[in-house]
Parts: C-alpha cells; structure tokens; sequence
C-alpha cells in the first residue's frame, strides 16, 4: 500500500489549498455537546453549522459524538482526532472542507456506561441526536412509547444499564440530579412529527416509571424543544473515500458527502445556554410544525414515494427514479394536487416554489441515495410522509387516490421481500417480519394482502384503515404493484385522478 497520510490535527495545516479547514483555533475548542448517532448526517448537518458557528463566535461549543449502535467511531473518526471531509456534490462540482467540531467520540455499543459519563457531566448543557426514527421506540401511529418494545422491556428491568435512547437519556437525567447537575437541553434532530414532544414522552414515560420524583426534576430542568432538519446526505461509499484520497492526497475514513442545500428550523425552548446556530443560518422560531409538515411531506413525502416505486421498477437511486418520465409526473402530480392543498402557510416560503426547488435537489446526479436505502425502515416514515396528508385529505372530502399508490408501494416493497413472494430484495424495517407472515398467510391476493396490512394498528390508525376510499385505492394500487407490469399502478392512478391543474 502507498504511504499517504491520513486526516488528522497535525494535517490541518498542511491541507491542499482545495480543502477548507476550520478557521477558529481547534486545539482550543472545549466541549459542551454532546451527539447520539454520528453518521452522515450529523457530519453533514449539525456538526457543519457548529463549524460554521465557531468561526463567526468562537465559544466552548465543541461536540462529543457518542455512538451506541454500530458502526464504531474510535477507528475512524476517533483515529483522526475528530476531523473529517465533508464534501458537498452536485452533478460535476465538488467542494471539500474539513469540520473540526467534533472534538472527541465515544463508542458505546457494548454498554451505556461510557456514553451516561459523558451525558452526566457538567461540561455538557445539551445533547442533540440522529438516531433514526425507530430509535425512540415510540408507537408511529400514536407518539407513545412502545412498552412491548424489546429494548424497553430490557430497560424498564435494568435501568441502570440501559439500551434505549430513552432508558440512556432517562438514566443520564437521573445521574444529574444525584451528582446536582445543571439543566439539559435535548434536541432531537430526527424526522418524526413533533420530534420534541416524542422525545419527552418517551423520556417521561421512563422517569415516571422510576418514580421518586425523577419526571417532576426533568420536567423543571430539562427542555425537549422540536427541530426540522434538512440535508440529503446519503450513506458512504467506497468511491466517496477513495475520492478525497485521489482528489486531494489524504485518506480519510469519516468523509460525510451531501448536497449543496441544507436548513434547520429549531423551537425556541431552551433549558440553558444554546449554540448560536441562528448566526449560522439557522432558524428559531416558536413553532416548528408548518416547517416539518411542509418538509416531510414535500421532501421525504417524495424520497419514499421514488424510493418504494423506484425499488420496484428495478431503479437504483433516487436521481434515477426521478429521471424516469412517468415517476417524474407521478410524483410531481402528487405533491401538487394532493399534499400542497394539506400544508399549512409556511412562513417565508411559497409551497409550489418548494416543490419544484425539492424536485430540483432530487435530480442531483452527485448524490448516490439508494432506494433501498431510503426504502429501509419504511414503516417509521410513511405515517408523517404519506399518512397523515391522506387522513387530511380525507377530512377535506378530497382525493387520495394518487398518495396512496406510494402506501401501496410500502406494502409491496415488504411483500415481495418475504419468502412466499421470492425475496426479492433483503430489506431492514421493525415490520418486514410481520408483513412477510402476512404474505406467507395471505397468499395473492392483493384486496386480503392490503386489509391484513392496514389492520396493524401501530401504523395505521384505526379511523384511516376503515375509510372505503383509501381501502379500494391500496388495494386497487397494490394488485398492480404486484404484478408483471408494477408501473401499471402509477399510469392507472395518473389516468384515474385526471389532473385539476
Ligand atoms: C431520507 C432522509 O432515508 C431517508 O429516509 O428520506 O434521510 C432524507 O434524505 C433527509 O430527511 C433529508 O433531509
């Protein structure tokens, strides 16, 4: 192997010219952060606003990123004492800056002692975190915490050793109470609605659980305000490394690529002291929501809608599914006539200047998001993406009929991974297992396929799953999704729902 150097303190100064590195003094930088799950994102989000805030108001804001499910970090981004590339892509441009705001990591997959040291101590007035929807391990259809939940039952036993981001957090709370502890704030920086309220239910619903005051101490010193968050910034790839490696002559095994856009929208509810991210280009503002209903459900609204119609057209990445010219009028059409009519008024922002700048970032050639990427986990998402303006439209008399067939889509993409359909694709998702019986019980045929789904109550809320009109569009959408010809599902409800517009 060649002797090139890899990222680390003593290559800041001596970076390609190419390369930004930070411009504050990072061998000063204390921490007063902490991070649960530091993957792209993080490393393309909150972690570059931090960079971008420290060289405008140099402050003891350092991160410490903490990990409690794989991968580890200690080899990677421990090893580089923190720093990686991030690399912002789109189609042929590329620019690259090193972020120095992570200023130590923690790997605590094994047991959450390491991670509760560093969310108990004193020096860390805030802990932000990307932990996948399915990390609260909250009920989708509900917001409350999933009591059957294993990872729960473990903690609710041991509470002292936890697994849960909730029982960690909880337990990480309790420990600053004992040892007099300042007040936390906790941001959840995660696509599930009302992220902040989520969190806190799952954190309460623990401290009521341990009693002895614990939910009243948090209620009075802990703050679970609500966040939008926005980057695309897909998992890594070999080629991603082994592009700085050629392009600018050092390795570096933590590169974080994402798309030139990004936005945060933060609920002002703090307990404590806050980085000053608004001078970083982020907002606060006292309610997040018309910002998250418009993101999920135009942005993530489209991710899945191409990823699940995407995946089963044999397309490999978001960009090549919008490439295609039926999903591309699909979708389109979709967010337009039926999810635009369910938002709210967004201040600052005019929603059908919103989708075609959404539409736009999806077409970005440089982003290598894979359907299946975005496809996992899809039963966390389609609730906030697709469910929920459904169930608006619904109460509006409106029609649904094009916003379903990405619900059927969901369906589809798990069916077909089971057995009895020919596993045709491995997926990752808390429900495959359960939807994979359902096939193995169900057989073909698509109307019983679709009612047996829509009775997981966990997902589907129960006044939605009844409602006739959604029923027939489902299963109407999911026969042809299942058969020789998938996109008949998309030509069909295009045709069905003539345009209005
Ligand atoms: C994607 C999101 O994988 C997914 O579910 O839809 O990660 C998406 O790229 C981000 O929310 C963009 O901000």
């Amino acid at each position: 192997m060649s002797s090139i150097e890899t990222l680390g303190p003593g290559l800041l100064e001596r970076l390609p010219a190419a390369v930004r590195k930070p411009s504050y003094d990072r061998a000063a930088l204390q921490p007063g952060m902490a991070h649960l799950g530091v993957g792209a994102f993080h490393r393309c989000h909150q972690a570059e606003y931090t960079d971008d805030l420290l060289s405008h108001r140099f402050d003891r804001w350092g991160i410490i990123g903490i990990n409690i499910r794989p991968p580890t970090l200690a080899d990677t981004l421990g090893r580089q004492g923190g720093l990686y590339t991030r690399l912002i892509r789109e189609n042929d441009h590329v620019e690259a800056r090193v972020i120095g705001s992570i200023v130590k990591v923690v790997d605590s997959q094994e047991s959450a002692a390491p991670a509760l040291d560093v969310l108990a101590s004193p020096d860390i007035e805030l802990v932000t975190m990307t932990v996948t929807e399915k990390g609260y391990c909250h009920i989708p259809s509900t917001g409350e915490l999933d009591l059957d939940h294993p990872d729960i039952v473990h903690d609710l036993a041991n509470p002292e050793a936890p697994r849960s981001v909730a029982g960690i957090l909880a337990r990480a709370l309790e420990m600053r109470r004992a040892a007099r502890g300042g007040k936390l704030t906790l941001l959840s920086c995660d696509n599930i609605p009302t992220n902040g309220i989520i969190l806190e239910n799952v954190v309460r619903s623990f401290a009521e659980w341990r009693g002895d005051g614990l939910a009243e101490w948090i209620a009075a010193n802990a703050a679970f305000p609500s966040a939008m968050v926005d980057r695309i910034a897909p998992a890594v790839t070999r080629d991603d490394l082994g592009g700085v490696e050629q392009w600018f002559g050092y390795r570096d095994s933590a590169v974080a690529v994402g798309e030139p856009f990004r936005q945060w929208v933060i609920e002002q509810k703090f307990a404590g002291r806050m980085p000053r991210w608004d001078l970083a280009g982020a907002t606060f503002v006292d309610d997040v929501t018309p910002f998250e209903h418009l993101k999920m459900r135009v942005l993530n609204g489209a991710q899945t809608t191409l990823a699940t119609l995407g995946g089963l057209a044999g397309l490999e990445h978001t960009s090549d599914a919008i490439a295609d010219p039926l999903l591309s009028v699909f979708v389109r059409r979709m967010l337009v006539e039926e999810t635009l009519p369910t938002l709210m008024p967004v201040p600052g922002m005019e929603p059908s200047a919103y989708v075609e700048q959404s539409l736009g970032r999806l077409r970005n050639t440089a982003i290598r998001h894979r359907n299946h990427q975005i496809a996992t986990d899809g039963s966390q998402k389609i609730v906030q993406r697709l469910l929920n303006p459904i169930r608006d439209r619904l109460s509006q008399g409106a029609s649904i009929g094009l916003l379903s067939v990405p619900v059927a889509g969901w369906m589809a993409y798990l069916i077909l991974a089971s057995t009895r359909f020919g596993e045709r694709w491995p997926v990752s998702d808390p429900y495959a297992g359960k939807i994979a019986a359902i096939a193995d019980e169900t057989g073909d045929d698509a109307r019983a396929l679709a009612s047996a789904i829509l009775a997981i109550d966990t997902i589907f809320e129960p006044g939605l799953a009844a409602n006739a009109a959604f029923r027939a569009a489902v299963a109407s959408a999911l026969a042809k999704l299942l058969s020789d010809d998938p996109m008949a599902a998309v030509r069909h409800s295009l045709e069905q729902n003539g345009s209005r517009g």
